[in-house]
């Protein structure tokens, strides 16, 4: 599949909500986990503090100008690796180019993110309910990637206690999120036990943003 047809196909596209698309199997799995794997040589995967204390069962890394990082002092984006004391890698072009392709298939063109905030599920590593809100323009979207081992991802809306809508996640899945529902609560379940072919038994999600100006 050569880069310009991956979002050529548009059948698999569905509209979830005002603002929120998903694309099913929409990416080249190996070329991104390779990257990944890749990245995390440079930038290790590592289990961050909350401000309350706890550390969080999802282990992350960042590319791009900035990184997103939680220490018990908040949460913040950072142009520093905290624990390497030096800046992220680069973002990848074809991240970038494919981020943004798939911002402007959902509605929102022009989308240039300055941040990839990688996650690594381990089995029944979870995310409670949250919502994005540490970049300064809400009108730019986020974009994420699923790769690895499915995960039942929930959307409440705009409480914490909302009605929880229910997908599963799956390796390639590609979801954008913006508009009225950029700000919307949401979480994922712990990861259930499995193999998949490429990378064993974790999931990878991948969240583009525009963090800063
Ligand atoms: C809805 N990650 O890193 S991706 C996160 O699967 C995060 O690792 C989840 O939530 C994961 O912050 C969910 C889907 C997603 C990403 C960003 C959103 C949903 C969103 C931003 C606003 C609303
Ligand atoms: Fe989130």
């Amino acid at each position: 599949m050569s880069m310009n047809d991956l979002f050529a196909n548009d059948s698999g596209l569905e509209i979830l909500g005002e603002g929120i698309t998903l694309w099913r199997s929409a990416i080249d799995v190996a070329r991104y986990v390779s990257d990944i794997e890749d990245l995390a040589r440079r930038a290790p995967f590592r289990n961050m503090q909350v401000p309350r204390g706890r550390t969080m069962s999802v282990a992350i890394t960042n590319c791009g100008k900035l990184g997103w990082i939680s220490d018990t002092r908040g949460y913040r984006y950072s142009a520093i690796d905290p624990t390497r004391s030096a800046p992220w890698p680069a973002m990848p072009e074809h991240w970038l180019r494919d981020a943004a392709q798939a911002a402007q298939r959902g509605g929102f063109a022009g989308f240039s993110p300055d941040a990839c905030l990688v996650n690594c599920y381990e089995v029944g590593a979870r995310m409670g309910a949250h919502q994005d809100r540490d970049e300064l323009d809400f009108s730019q979207p986020v974009v994420s990637i699923s790769l690895g081992l499915s995960a039942a991802f929930a959307f409440h809306g705009e409480t914490r206690s909302g009605t929880r809508r229910r997908i599963e996640l799956h390796s390639g899945d590609v979801l954008i999120w913006g508009g009225p529902a950029r700000l919307h609560f949401h979480s994922v379940a712990p990861v259930k036990a499995g193999l998949h072919p490429l990378c064993g038994a974790r999931r990878f999600n991948l969240t583009f943003r525009r963090a800063g100006a």
